[in-house]
């Protein structure tokens, strides 16, 4: 039987193509304007995906390319300076109109919100970036659509640890069985399917090659089903 009662979204990839003209423009801006000579291009970033959350990819970077800076007792506060640098232009862009939702996501979120299905988010990317995101694309009322947002460091295991969802499960005081994580990439997969929920991916720009073999359904947007046909998905038992 379906039990369905929340949709829990994954935002980069999933809600909108953030990643390419998004993050990866807000990083560079952030290396320029602290003189470094970093630019991460379209092919490199997709490499650098692997690694989630901001922070964490600007350490591991910074590894492979000047290792000898992961030594310097200043560095940890260095990463946290071009982090908060590059939430802010991301936040800028956003805010700009520059980025909008993918195909089908804004009729599946009505749909959901006229069938009383609750809605969350699970992302590795910062609070401030989720709602800059909602509000720029459905409006100002948006972030209060959703009863759970869980993001960033609220939980210190980013995905394909399956943190995230796991503390969104427990604020939604719901079982993953009643449950469906929409998610773009495998390491949002795996984070999603460890935490016990079933997974709708749709597929991104970046995550064409990905293994999606443990989805419940792979799309390449949400416009190609019907929002009914995805809250009729059959459920994980
Ligand atoms: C998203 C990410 C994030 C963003 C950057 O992954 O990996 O790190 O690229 O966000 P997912 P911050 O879609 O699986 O949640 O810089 O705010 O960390
Ligand atoms: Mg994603």
């Amino acid at each position: 039987m379906n039990t369905l009662k929340a949709l829990i979204f994954d935002v980069d990839g999933t809600l909108a193509e953030t990643e390419r003209d998004g993050h990866r423009p807000a990083f560079n801006l952030a290396f320029a304007e602290h003189g470094l000579p970093w630019h991460w291009d379209e092919a490199r970033y997709g490499d650098l995906l692997d690694v989630t959350g901001g922070k964490e990819r600007i350490r591991h970077y910074a590894g492979q390319d000047a290792p000898e800076m992961l030594a310097d007792p200043a560095f940890p506060e260095l990463v946290k300076r071009l982090h908060a640098a590059k939430t802010a232009h991301y936040v800028r862009l956003v805010a700009a109109g520059r980025l909008a939702l993918r195909p089908g996501v804004a009729e599946l979120i009505a749909a959901a919100r006229r069938a009383g299905i609750r809605l969350a988010i699970a992302t590795t990317t910062s609070p401030d970036n989720v709602d800059a995101l909602l509000r720029a694309t459905l409006g100002d009322e948006a972030p209060g659509w959703f009863a759970v947002i869980g993001a960033g460091d609220i939980v210190p295991a980013k995905k394909p640890a399956p943190d995230i969802y796991r503390w969104v499960l427990a604020r939604l005081g719901l079982p993953a069985a009643d449950c469906l994580a929409i998610e773009d990439s495998e390491n949002g997969l795996k984070s999603a399917s460890t935490a016990g929920l079933r997974c709708l991916v749709t597929i991104s720009e970046y995550t064409r090659d990905q293994d999606f073999s443990e989805a419940a359904a792979v799309l390449d947007d949400l416009a190609q089903v019907s929002p009914g046909e995805v809250l009729a998905l059959p459920g994980a038992a």
